[in-house]
């Protein structure tokens, strides 16, 4: 059972490690090493061609077992079996969150209500499969007989990051005559830019929204199609050019897309867990069915490994208790995901979405607004080694604790002469450096002048996780995303937050609607609902708007 009103601060399990971490958490990674060189094996799990090395994490020996013990108070196994089970555990929006079933293989059962969802999963797979053979082949021909060139995402949040992530982290495998893009913003700046080379006749949008409500969505595909519209002159041209993935039939065939080119989805998935539904639309045009379902079965993998193994060996868990460990026991405001790849460029604005909408709350399941312990940190990152030239100055040497994720591969889809040892050699070194620093007695020895000592001194002690696989490949990507998918639940799990709804991403939506008619009414509004700065700004907008 879990807390209901209490805070998980009362909890003799989160008493015990708060102590803990007055103690221990300040421990050098340097004596702790010392004192057990075994910690790099003790602190490595493997799981679904995954390597977690958590040895550089601050872990003294009874870390991990009280974070392991606090999780249990907190009934985690009991949570994770509530989701597979398909329980409403989004208690706001009275959802399951059931993103487990989208990989579930075909003769698996998952039930929502008792209805086994699974063979709908499978419906829509098959589906988009034939579609995506049809488009790749040249067979689905364009209103005028011509094959599709380019396919063009129009979606935001989670109808965009992920199918834009999975885009440039598969590359490798995509099918190169086909150009992809990718639309979010309502800046008309996107629209002019994603299309600008484009032929109308050889373009296929995707319009992906789970709502179909959503204005920067609308506006964009509205767009698109009087884009369309012009070029080819014949609104029957809409069906050979637009096809939609909604969980909204009734807004599709409003907006007219007939939905016979629909692609469902349930609203037991999030948006932000919806790169594997038919979200992933765009991944399984750019990679074929069968490196989509190789990405699905990377997920699976993690699933079941989620699912079944013990917690102190269960990856996910292990992963996201430190996550609770850096940035509510040990005080870090941020945590920096530095992958070692450059197909994994967008990898770190995906996984900003997943974790902070995700966790950026403030108020417990129970509805108690959390004022004793902090919740979800700030996720930052780019693809190293770029962010050695930048900003990691920062973490080693900066005031602020900064723990860091390291991802890399031990093979690169290009092998370039030296190239991937040179970047492998990075990523090795700067965990360690940020692990062990350079003390001032090393740089002395190294006959450097007394007045550069202090700045050429490194403290370390700055904890970092390091995730390697042996290749980039859709499996592996899909244990990777299921990771963090899975971690950043464990994490809501232990903070008692709802890791489902997103109301600070609602209100955005509903307040923008609101200004709309403001801005574009040819008669002076009426801005006194507004507080004075925002009327100002809007009355400063209007008198500009046009040249
Ligand atoms: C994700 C959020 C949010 C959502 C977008 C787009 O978890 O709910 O980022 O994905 O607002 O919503 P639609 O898919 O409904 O257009």
């Amino acid at each position: 059972m879990t807390l209901s009103q209490g805070s998980h601060t009362a909890l003799p399990e989160w008493k015990a490690l708060a102590a803990h971490a007055a103690n221990a958490g300040a421990r050098h990674l340097r004596d702790l090493f010392r004192e057990d060189p075994g910690r790099a094996e003790r602190y490595a799990l493997e799981a679904c061609g995954l390597r977690a090395d958590f040895s550089k994490q601050r872990l003294s020996p009874d870390t991990l077992p009280l974070l392991v013990r606090l999780a249990e108070a907190c009934d985690l196994p009991g949570r994770i079996a509530a989701m597979f089970a398909g329980e409403p555990i989004n208690t706001t929006e009275h959802r399951a969150a059931l993103h487990v079933a989208l990989r579930a293989p075909r003769e698996a059962t998952l039930r929502v209500a008792g209805h086994d969802v699974v063979s709908d999963v499978h419906a829509v797979l098959g589906r988009m499969a034939a579609f995506a053979e049809a488009v790749r082949s040249g067979g689905w021909k364009g209103h005028t007989g011509r094959p599709i060139r380019a396919v063009v995402n129009i979606g935001i949040g989670g109808s965009d990051l992920g199918p834009v992530m999975a885009y440039e982290a598969l590359r490798h495998f995509t099918l190169r005559n086909l150009d992809f893009r990718f639309m979010s913003n309502v800046d008309g700046t996107d629209f002019a830019e994603a299309t600008r080379d484009l032929d109308p006749a050889e373009t296929l949008f995707i319009v992906s929204s789970k709502t179909f409500t959503t204005l920067e969505t609308l506006a964009n595909a509205r767009t698109a199609r009087a884009w369309l519209l012009a070029a080819l002159g014949d609104e029957r041209a809409v069906a050979r050019h637009f096809v939609a993935v909604s969980t909204n039939a009734a807004e599709v065939a409003a907006f007219g897309i007939d939905t016979a080119n629909m692609f469902g989805f349930w609203d037991w998935i999030g948006g932000r867990y919806s790169m594997d539904s038919a979200i992933g639309l765009s991944t399984m045009l750019a990679v074929g069915p069968e490196r989509f379902a190789d990405l699905l079965a990377g997920f699976h993998a993690i699933d079941e490994h989620f699912r079944t193994a013990p917690l102190a060996a269960n990856m996910p868990v292990v992963h996201g208790l430190l996550a609770v460990w850096n940035a509510t026991f040990l005080g870090a405001h941020t945590i920096a995901v530095l992958p070692y790849d450059q197909y994994l460029k967008r990898f770190p604005a995906y996984l900003q979405q997943l974790t902070m909408e995700s966790n950026g709350k403030r108020v417990t399941l129970a509805g108690r607004v959390i004022d004793d312990y902090e919740t979800s940190p700030v996720y930052w990152g780019e693809p190293g080694t770029n962010g050695q030239h930048s900003f990691y100055q920062l973490i080693h040497q900066g005031t602020r604790l900064i723990p860091c994720d390291f991802i890399a591969f031990a093979r690169s889809a290009n092998p370039l002469g030296r190239h991937h040892d040179l970047l492998m050699s990075n990523v090795f070194a700067q965990a360690e450096a940020l692990a062990f620093g350079r003390t001032a007695e090393e740089v002395r020895a190294e006959g450097v002048a007394e007045a550069l000592v202090p700045h050429k001194t490194f403290p370390g002690n700055r904890p970092s996780t390091t995730l390697l696989a042996a290749e980039l490949t859709p499996h592996a990507l899909g244990s990777l995303v299921a990771l963090y998918e899975h971690s950043t639940f464990v994490q809501g799990v232990i903070w008692g937050v709802n890791s489902f709804d997103q109301w600070g991403v609602e209100l955005g939506k509903v307040l923008a609607n609101r200004i709309v008619p403001e801005l574009e009414s040819a008669a002076e509004p009426d801005l006194s609902s507004h507080d004075p700065s925002t009327a100002a700004l809007i009355r400063w907008y209007r008198a500009r708007r046009k040249k």
